[in-house]
Formats: structure tokens, C-alpha cells, sequence
């Protein structure tokens, strides 16, 4: 669960293109990126969706619920969110896994396009990356692929924080989600409710964890209550939301208390 996860996402699904051509419909991005609320982002520019896609399958939580549940789809949101927390940087310092965010010629100058750095030639000055909503063949359809561009088309790479799992006691070695889970559960407004919050709440209360109330459906007060309590005393970060290191304590069926 490292950069390189994220890297190997992108190229395990090199020459994904979209269907039909032009349509910016990508099986497995556009209809995988999703609200809070489980609505795929459906077809649309797709590069950012590649990468949000990419970094929360390795276990990045930068860019959760930024613009949908795992990620983003508009690339400025992404510079904004780098820049207000000081993790736009240039690109010579750039890190494999991190984001690198291009603005075109006349383009928008928060950024046009987005992909995922996997080397920098410093002599060259260039970057290597892999992005999404691209066309890396020349059969004029965009599809997965990886880049080598200059740093002129550059406007900064994302530093991006993936979980250093061997500094965390076991388990889990890598958080996947239970099935019937796809999104991240937390209080908001209005109040996430489905499935996946009612087996949530059936287990906790399976569990023992009766403070969250009775099985509704919704994510509420008492739902935040008591993750972050139950967070608290898994040694989990305490924030509240229910992604997949929260559902890996929540669903272990060895030795649990
Ligand atoms: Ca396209
Ligand atoms: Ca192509």
C-alpha cells in the first residue's frame, strides 16, 4: 500500500479507452468514481477520476469526499486543495505517486490536466507519468497510458501520503472493503443513508456497540458517536469516517471484543 500500488493501479489498466470513442464513458472509472450518495460521476472528463481512483486504491486518504466519495473529477479542485495545504510543489521535487497537475498552452491556469507521477529527468526536465483521458497510441482515442512531457506544460506536482503500514500493529496488512461497502460512511448533511449503513450498524450492535442506536439505515449522531469511540479504542485514527481501515476492525472475526 504505497506509491507504487497506485502506480501499478494505472499501468495494470493501460489501454482502458473509452466506449464508445469519444464519449468520455470509461468501464471502471466514470462509472466507479461516486457520490457520497453513490452516484457514479458518469461520463466526463475522466483524467482526475484515473488518478483519484488510483491513489485510494493504494491507500491514500488525501483526496477523499473532496468532490465525490474517492476523489475528484475537476482538476482545480485538486490544485486548491494542494495549494491551501502547501503540497503544490514544483516539479523537481516531485515523488513517484505523487500528482502532477499540466496546464496547456492558453489553458486554465489552475490546471487542464492531471496525472500520476512515476519519474522525474531532472537533466531532461521532464516527467514521466501515467494519466487517464489521454491518447497514448495515436489512434486519436483516449484511453490509459503513460506520458513523458516537459515541464514548460507543468504547473506542479501534489505530494501525496499513502499509509506506512509496516509502522501499524496488525492487522490489517491492506484494507479492502467487506462486501456491500463501496463508499466511505460519516455524519454529513444531508444524512447518508442505505444499505451499507444498516450492516454497518448491524454489526456494531452484533459487537456489542450499543450506543449506536437502533437500525435505521442513517448515519447519524449517534452512528459518529460511537465510531469515533469505537476508533478511539481500536487505536484507529479518530475522525469519524467509516472507510476501509474502520470496516476491517469493525468486520474482524478473530479474537474481537
Ligand atoms: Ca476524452
Ligand atoms: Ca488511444
Amino acid at each position: 500500500m504505497t506509491a507504487a500500488s497506485a502506480l501499478a493501479w494505472m499501468a495494470a489498466r493501460a489501454g482502458t479507452t473509452e466506449q464508445p470513442p469519444g464519449s468520455n464513458n470509461v468501464p471502471g472509472i466514470t462509472d466507479t468514481l461516486r457520490t457520497a450518495a453513490g452516484t457514479p460521476m458518469g461520463p466526463g472528463p475522466w483524467c482526475a477520476a484515473a488518478v483519484s481512483l488510483a491513489i485510494d486504491a493504494a491507500g491514500s486518504t488525501d483526496l477523499l469526499g473532496l468532490q465525490f466519495a474517492q476523489g475528484a473529477a475537476y482538476v482545480p479542485y485538486i490544485t486548491v486543495w494542494a495549494r491551501q495545504r502547501g503540497k503544490l510543489l514544483p516539479p523537481n521535487a516531485g515523488r513517484p505517486g505523487d500528482l502532477v497537475i499540466f496546464v496547456w498552452p492558453g489553458g486554465d491556469p489552475a490546471g487542464d490536466h492531471i496525472g500520476l507521477l512515476e519519474s522525474v529527468d531532472l537533466s531532461r526536465q521532464t516527467v514521466g507519468s501515467w494519466e487517464g483521458n489521454a491518447d497514448s497510441d495515436g489512434d486519436k482515442i483516449d484511453d490509459i497510458g503513460w506520458h513523458l512531457r516537459p515541464w514548460s506544460v507543468v504547473l506542479g506536482v501534489v505530494r501525496v501520503t499513502y499509509p506506512d503500514l509496516a509502522t501499524v500493529a496488525p492487522p490489517p496488512a491492506s484494507p479492502t472493503w467487506p462486501p456491500g461497502f463501496f463508499r466511505v460512511l460519516s455524519l454529513r448533511t444531508p444524512r447518508l443513508a442505505g444499505a451499507d449503513v444498516t450492516a454497518y450498524q448491524r454489526r456494531m450492535i452484533a459487537r456489542g456497540w450499543h450506543g449506536i442506536g437502533r437500525v435505521d439505515g442513517v448515519f447519524g449522531p449517534l452512528c459518529d458517536k460511537t465510531t469515533r469511540q469505537f476508533q478511539a479504542e481500536k487505536r484507529l485514527v479518530v475522525d469519524g469516517l467509516v472507510g476501509p481501515a474502520t470496516l476491517a476492525e469493525v468486520f474482524r472475526t478473530d479474537n474481537i471484543t
